[in-house]
């Protein structure tokens, strides 16, 4: 469609739930990839605080999660100089679009969707936040006119949701939203958990081999990735690899950067243990970088806070540009 008046330069969007300890799938599926592009866009990196109290989360824990995950996204390469590394609740207007954008949203579509299927099914009694999760993300994704979303696999229903709730809208009121593009990395789009390699790796799992976290110290990393699950095979033979030995392959090259042949080259017959020493080493040297990062932003007082206040004036003044247009395309009342 054509890019509003508004809206001159191509953004990106994509965001993080402070609800657990940032992995190796976030990582590969979603920063290392921000951090890459992040020149190309305005780019605007979120933490989705108000997603992760769909499920509940203890108070003090989310206060301090939400500092670090900002400043994971910091020492994983985002340049707070160029892009907005904002606080979700910090901009209302992601309630307020999500508001407007739910009276559009047929609960039929909510319904169907594979996350919510699979979080519902683990609890008792379903809050009406998880079922709204989709039209929430549709919210800060149209929100910011984004043109591109760079997601892990896993996020992509949710994405096809938001382009069918944009296109929903501009059909009843006319064009008002970009549709946005899904960013999925080339490699490191589907990590699975190392303890079970059919289920995707998840902050939610909180078995202690299931994931590698980003700040865990490397002797840390080193013992979660020599018990990764394998299979009865003793050696590697990539045509014919198990989940597990295909998941530390991906891992590997997504760390490494080696193209399918190198990596077959190098990789075919070893035995598995020096297959997950190799990883092992390929993980713990790639967050090296990071980690030395992180602890000198989080020893700089008011660095952090300085971020995310102005960050949330950028995101704040994009924002309030489409809830006024979407009032005005609704009929609601916008102030002149
Ligand atoms: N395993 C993964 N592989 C590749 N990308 C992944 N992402 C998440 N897991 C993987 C991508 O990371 C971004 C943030 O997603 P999130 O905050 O929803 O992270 P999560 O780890 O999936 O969080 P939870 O709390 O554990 O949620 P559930 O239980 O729903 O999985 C997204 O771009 C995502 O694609």
């Amino acid at each position: 469609m054509k890019v509003p008046f508004y809206c001159m330069r191509p953004r990106v969007l994509s965001g993080v739930q402070p609800s657990g300890n940032l992995h190796i799938g976030n990582y590969l599926g979603a920063l290392k990839n921000w951090a890459r592009i992040q020149y190309d866009y305005e780019s605007f990196f979120c933490i989705v605080d108000l997603h992760a109290i769909t499920v509940y989360q203890d108070p003090g824990e989310l206060r301090a999660k939400i500092r670090e995950t900002a400043g994971v996204f910091i020492a994983a390469g985002i340049d707070p100089k160029h892009s907005a590394v904002f606080v979700q609740s910090s901009v209302p207007g992601h309630v307020e679009l999500s508001w407007m954008l739910t009276c559009v949203t047929p609960v039929g579509w909510l319904e169907r969707m594979t996350q919510y299927k699979d979080k519902a099914a683990k609890q008792e009694s379903v809050g009406d936040g998880l079922l709204q999760y989709p039209v929430l993300m549709a919210a800060d994704i149209l929100l910011y006119q984004a043109a591109l979303v760079p997601v892990g696999e896993d996020q992509a229903q949710h994405l096809e949701l938001t382009r069918d709730i944009a296109q929903r809208f501009n059909s009843l009121y006319g064009e008002t939203f970009v549709m946005p593009a899904t960013g999925l990395p080339a490699v490191g789009a589907r990590v699975m958990g190392l303890d079970d390699p059919t289920r995707k790796m998840s902050k939610s799992e909180t078995g202690a081999g299931h994931a590698v976290a980003l700040l865990d110290p490397p002797a840390v990393i080193r013992k979660k990735i020599m018990r990764a699950t394998t299979d009865s095979n003793p050696a590697v033979n990539v045509a014919n690899a198990g989940p597990g030995v295909l998941n530390l392959l991906g891992i590997h090259q997504a760390f490494t950067g080696w193209g399918d042949e190198a990596m077959k080259a190098h990789f075919e017959g070893m035995r598995y243990g020096d297959l997950k020493k190799e990883v092992a080493e390929a993980v713990a040297t790639g967050l090296e970088p990071l980690q030395r990062r992180y602890r000198e932003i989080t020893s700089e007082p008011g660095y952090l806070d300085g971020i995310l206040r102005e960050s949330a004036e950028r995101a704040n003044a994009v924002a309030n540009t489409t809830v006024r247009t979407v009032k005005e395309r609704m009929g609601l009342y916008a102030a002149p």
